[in-house]
């Protein structure tokens, strides 16, 4: 149904000398996920403007003003599809090399997470894989990732590293993020996380391996122009709070905000961490407690839901939704898309999964790709919404509600995306 045009726009001829938009997008209803206080934003029969990079108008169809939809330098037809922001995915692992396919077969025959992380494997067995490859071949070896996200409506990607745990393997994978981003023309947030695990040769040198992350490491990053957020693993297999809060003060005194992996095997005292540094957000939280999602809401740091880890994982302690409610915590959701606990590649799965394992409705499934992901990467306003003035990163689905996009379970309804106002063609799997 609703085929969009061959190459996913159209030349008109009508006249581009009158100074249209450069791109225009009819026959589509649009779920803007602006903060209207209408269900999805959304704008029935509308029309999207767009000059340059930029969405120049936003509306109903029978309400656009002649001069913003005369002389379009492209038009794409929705034929009745739906609109969306491009999709925002704020946390993944996806630069790295190896699977751990070896590991998901122990954790079948009983062997938990953190007894194969303590046993040497886990983490530390990607670090080997990764550390051995070129910058070249952890391109080659991650840009089919990329290409899976991108193709269901992925348009903003954040990427940590955390598989090197030495100065030279951290530095290459965010270069390799980077050039990911440029080789795919997807927007990329790159995001180190040195403090991911203990290297196995620092055992017995914590103190040591901190003094590297914090003396060398943030600074290396910061300095090469690599890196625009740093975070931390907080947890009983990695870091502690105080460990954590060493390696923010490095960030701070770079200017780099802050994001914090907290609470997700136990309740380890990582949301009230990252609320005393105004964290950006605060990522999986599936043992946060009452307190510390108050401390969250106080201090206007996102909580980042990770369900495929959750279910991944086979764990059965929720995140505290309920309270990330009442409290008024931004909630966004994400992949978490790495070869240990999480090895999802589709945004729309992770959406299904924060409501059927979490309880999110689907309208707060879409806003926490979307509307709400973009603060915890700094680009409100930016992106996660189709508004005037935003950067034109869209998606364009074949669906007919938008709660479709959380429904469907190993679908891809997405037909195209739009991304900086260039359109790109989907298959889409429907
Ligand atoms: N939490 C996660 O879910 C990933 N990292 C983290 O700190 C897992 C990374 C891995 O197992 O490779
Ligand atoms: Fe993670």
């Amino acid at each position: 149904m609703r085929k969009i045009c061959q190459d996913g726009r159209r030349e008109d001829d009508l006249n581009r000398e009158t100074g249209g938009p450069d791109l225009l997008i009819r026959n589509v209803h649009v779920a803007t996920m602006a903060d209207t206080g209408e269900a999805y934003g959304v704008v029935r029969d509308g029309l999207v403007a767009v000059a340059g990079r930029r969405i120049t108008w936003v509306g109903a169809a029978r309400a656009v003003p002649r001069e913003v939809a005369a002389g379009a330098g492209h038009i794409l037809d929705g034929e009745g599809g739906w609109l969306t922001p491009g999709l925002i995915d704020c946390h993944t692992h996806l630069v790295f090399a190896g699977t751990r396919a070896g590991e998901f077969e122990m954790r079948l025959r009983g062997m938990t997470y953190e007894a194969i992380a303590r046993a040497g494997g886990g983490i530390r067995s990607t670090v080997a894989a990764t550390r051995t490859a070129t910058e070249e071949q952890l391109c080659d070896a991650s840009e089919w990732r990329m290409k899976a996200l991108a193709a269901h409506g992925v348009t903003t990607v954040e990427i940590k590293s955390g598989y090197g745990l030495d100065v030279d393997t951290e530095l290459r994978m965010l270069r390799v993020a980077r050039t990911l981003g440029e080789r795919l023309a997807v927007r990329v947030s790159r995001t180190l996380l040195a403090a991911h695990a203990l290297p196995p040769e620092y055992q017995d040198r914590r103190e040591a391996y901190l003094d590297l992350v914090c003396g060398t490491v943030v600074a290396r990053a910061a300095a090469e122009n690599l890196v625009h957020a740093v975070d931390a693993f907080c947890e009983g297999i990695a870091f502690t709070p105080a460990e954590c809060a060493r390696v923010f003060d490095a960030a701070v005194a770079h200017r780099l905000p802050v994001r914090l992996h907290a609470d997700q095997l136990s309740p380890f005292g990582g949301a009230e961490l990252a609320a005393r540094y105004r964290a950006r957000s605060a990522d999986h939280l599936e043992y946060a407690t009452d307190a510390g999602c108050r401390a969250l809401a106080a201090a206007g740091t996102t909580a980042v839901l990770l369900p495929g880890a959750y279910y991944t994982l086979g764990e059965s302690h929720r995140p505290p939704v309920d309270a990330l409610r009442r409290h008024g915590v931004r909630i966004a959701v994400a992949t978490d898309l790495n070869p240990g606990s999480s090895p999802v590649t589709s945004p729309l799965l992770a959406m299904n999964m924060a409501c059927v394992l979490f309880g999110l409705t689907p309208e707060e499934a879409l806003a926490g790709m979307t509307r709400q992901a973009a603060p915890v990467l700094g680009l409100e306003g930016e992106v996660g919404v189709v508004s005037p003035g935003a950067c034109a990163d869209l998606a364009l689905w074949d669906v007919d509600h938008p709660s479709e996009l959380s429904y469907w379970i190993g679908a891809n309804p997405c037909r195209a995306v739009v991304r900086g106002g260039e359109v790109h063609d989907h298959p889409g799997t429907r």
